[in-house]
């Protein structure tokens, strides 16, 4: 498969033909998604089709317009689709008190969302600057800690946490670059807080998607021939789509995967054990 059959749409839509309710009532707030090929829209919608209520932000007011029919088609009350860039002191924590304003708890808590300055993304990490490097962690690592440590206490009946990274944590990927330490550092995180949230039952899943067409991608050097290796060495020999990640990760949050936590669930096809 190359990189532009990817980016058609499959001809039947997966998460149309699902046929279950596991998620019936259940509270789910979504950070990440920036348009509708956003790995974070396909995680949406796939519980969304499972009978999860969604709750949504925008980063800015740029981007509101855009992102608005997403939220209509998942049925976001306006009440809960509400701004937040993670960068802007109060933003995330508003979010939360709209959240206990209106649902009283949640069940369900995504985090799909990275950054790294260009300079430092396109250049050697021995070269990355202070300032690059610790954006780079507070947007795409500190953020995900800071979503939990406020989603705690919403999760009265225990939850889901959810995050996404990538391979090139655990092994040097050329051009991730900085990308690479962050993600383990977020990887790391989602362990430590999988052993702390556990005993209330929260269980916390670091999501290791392969490599797709996105915006937050197109900043990677060369990330196309990232996507012809990963399709040509990948065991199912195919590259993963949004509404795979999603449909996985929807079942993660679903009450038959009550007892796994703290895993990295990879889903890319087996590229991981070859690549
Ligand atoms: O191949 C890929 N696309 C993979 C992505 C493989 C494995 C993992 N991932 C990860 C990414 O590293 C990221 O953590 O998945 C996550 C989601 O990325 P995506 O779905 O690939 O990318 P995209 O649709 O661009 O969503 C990322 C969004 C940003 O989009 P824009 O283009 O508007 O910058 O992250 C958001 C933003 O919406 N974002 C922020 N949100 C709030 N506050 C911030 C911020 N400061 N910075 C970026």
């Amino acid at each position: 498969m190359t990189f532009t059959e990817q980016s058609t749409p499959p001809a039947e839509d997966p998460i149309e033909q699902v046929n279950s309710t596991a998620l019936t009532g259940k509270k789910a707030f979504i950070l990440g998604i920036a348009n509708d090929q956003s790995i974070a829209y396909g995680c949406a919608r796939a519980m969304r089709k499972m009978g999860a209520d969604i709750a949504m932000t925008y980063r800015n007011d740029k981007t509101k317009s855009y992102t608005q029919p997403l939220a209509d088609a998942l049925d976001v009350p306006s009440e809960l689709y509400l701004p937040c860039d993670v960068q802007i002191e109060g933003q995330l924590e508003a979010v939360f008190e709209a959240l206990t304003r209106h649902w009283g708890r949640l069940d369900i808590a995504l985090h799909s969302i990275a950054f790294a300055p260009r300079e430092d993304l396109h250049g050697r990490v021995v070269d990355c600057s202070r300032e690059g490097f610790l954006m780079a962690m507070e947007v795409s690592c500190y953020s995900f800690i800071r979503m939990a440590h406020l989603a705690e206490p919403l999760m009265k009946n225990g939850g889901a946490l959810f995050t996404m990274t990538f391979y090139g944590a655990e092994r040097v990927f050329e051009h991730y670059n900085v990308m690479g330490p962050v993600k383990a550092a977020l990887q790391t995180a989602a362990l430590y807080l999988a052993a702390e949230l556990g005993p209330k039952g929260i269980r916390v899943h670091p999501i290791s998607p392969g490599p797709i067409k996105t915006r937050a991608a197109s900043g990677i050097g060369r990330f196309d021939e990232l996507m012809e290796r990963a399709a040509a060495r990948a065991p199912e020999r195919a590259l993963c789509t949004i509404e795979d990640v999603g449909l996985a990760t929807a079942f993660l949050a679903t009450d038959f995967a009550k007892m796994i936590t703290g895993d990295v669930m990879y889903i890319d096809g087996g590229y991981h054990i070859v690549g």
